[in-house]
Order: C-alpha cells, then sequence, then structure tokens
C-alpha cells in the first residue's frame, strides 16, 4: 500500500499512551488455584491438571469496561516461600491484589494473614485488594471454610470478598469485573483517568 504522507494521523506513541493498563496480581498459597481464576477469566479455560506455578504465571485480556477498552496484565505470583524476590519485585506497579484461599484447605485460609503482611510491606501503594473464596464447587462435605467465617475475616479487615470456582466459573467475572470497575473510578478520582468513553453511557 502506498502510504501517503501524514498518512499516520498521530504519533504511534501518543496513541499507546492513551491507552489504560491494568495490573492485577494473585496471591494466596500455592494450589489454592490462582492460575485457573486467570484462565478462565482470560480464556473461559479450566484445567483440572495441576502444573504448580514456578516463579510468576501471566494472562492478558482487553476488556470493556463502561465503554473503555482496558488492557489488563494478570499475574499469578508463585505461592512457595522461595520465590519472595521474584513476588517483590512484581508487586510494584499493581493496581490491585486478589488474595485466595481454598474453601477445602484450612492451611490456605489460616495463610491469609502472613500473606497481607507481605502485600501490607511490599506494596504500599495498592488500595484494592480482595479476598477470594474458591473452589466453591466442591461437595459441602470438603468445605472447610465457612462462608459466615471467610466473611469474618474479610470485615475485620475492610475487604470485600468474592466465592468463587474457576472449575465452573461461578462468581469469576464478577470478581474481575468489581475490581476493575473499581480501579477505574479510583484513577478518575486521582484525576490520572479524565476522558471516559463510557461517559454518555448509563453509569
Ligand atoms: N474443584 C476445583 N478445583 C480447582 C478450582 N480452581 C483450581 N482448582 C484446582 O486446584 C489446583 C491448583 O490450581 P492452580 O490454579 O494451579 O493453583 P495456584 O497454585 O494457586 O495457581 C488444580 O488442580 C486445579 O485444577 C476450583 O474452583 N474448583
Ligand atoms: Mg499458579
Amino acid at each position: 500500500m502506498d502510504r501517503q504522507r501524514g498518512h499516520l494521523a498521530k504519533n504511534p506513541h501518543e496513541l499507546v499512551d492513551k491507552l489504560t493498563w491494568i495490573k492485577i496480581v494473585g496471591i494466596g498459597n500455592a494450589g489454592v488455584g490462582k492460575t485457573c481464576l486467570i484462565k478462565h477469566f482470560c480464556e473461559s479455560k479450566f484445567s483440572g491438571g495441576y502444573q504448580p506455578t514456578v516463579g510468576v504465571d501471566y494472562g492478558f485480556k482487553i476488556q470493556n469496561v463502561k465503554g473503555c477498552e482496558l488492557r489488563v496484565h494478570l499475574w499469578d505470583l508463585s505461592g512457595s516461600p522461595e520465590y519472595i524476590d521474584v513476588r517483590n519485585e512484581l508487586y510494584g506497579q499493581t493496581d490491585a491484589i486478589f488474595l485466595v484461599f481454598d474453601v477445602t484447605n484450612q492451611a490456605s485460609f489460616e495463610s491469609l494473614d502472613t500473606w497481607l503482611k507481605e502485600v501490607t510491606k511490599y506494596s504500599s501503594g495498592v488500595h484494592e485488594i480482595v479476598l477470594v473464596a474458591n473452589k466453591v464447587d466442591t461437595k459441602a462435605g470438603k468445605k472447610v471454610i465457612s462462608t459466615q467465617d471467610a466473611k469474618k475475616w474479610a470485615q475485620s479487615h475492610k475487604m470485600n470478598i468474592y466465592e468463587a470456582s474457576a472449575a465452573t466459573g461461578d462468581g469469576v467475572l464478577k470478581l474481575f469485573d468489581e475490581m476493575l470497575n473499581n480501579i477505574i473510578n479510583k484513577r478518575r478520582q486521582a484525576g490520572i483517568l479524565t476522558s471516559w468513553p463510557g461517559d454518555h453511557a448509563q453509569l
């Protein structure tokens, strides 16, 4: 194609600068379902085979929120203690964190305080942290953490709680949708996001 002078109306750097990039990080004990939650959100897929995350896993999705096209990067930081240095490196510039426990695993619930301490220490700028009670699809007999106990923990830390299943997809979209909405609202309040393509839409 013959490109005429001035065919590219705008500087590509300017265009990239105008895109809205979001970084979301998932934390919690190994095996609670962080990778599966991200996979479900990005690809609507679930795999029953467990391959522990070595260091980090990553997902990307372009998500439309209220008419605004968001470039969402999702990081699953390996839950193993030996990856603390990798995690600390990746906490920077994070917009939101989802802290996951597995409703069938007592230890994963008991570790929440330790995770929150790590987050508070290394990602001071993050205001949006939510709790995810994952694997709610599992049979009632296998569930060891009650909804009530989980809600109590979340309330005492002033966090929203989401019950989800990466296996069935229940609650997954709601979790990420609300996180993204909250991030965008905070950016707008801070004056970081001034133009909003969805402004004319019903908010
Ligand atoms: N039943 C059930 N199993 C799940 C769910 N989410 C993850 N799993 C399983 O739990 C294991 C660990 O999942 P993964 O996402 O790799 O955990 P991560 O270490 O936190 O990233 C895998 O075998 C998954 O198939 C869920 O919602 N329900
Ligand atoms: Mg993982």
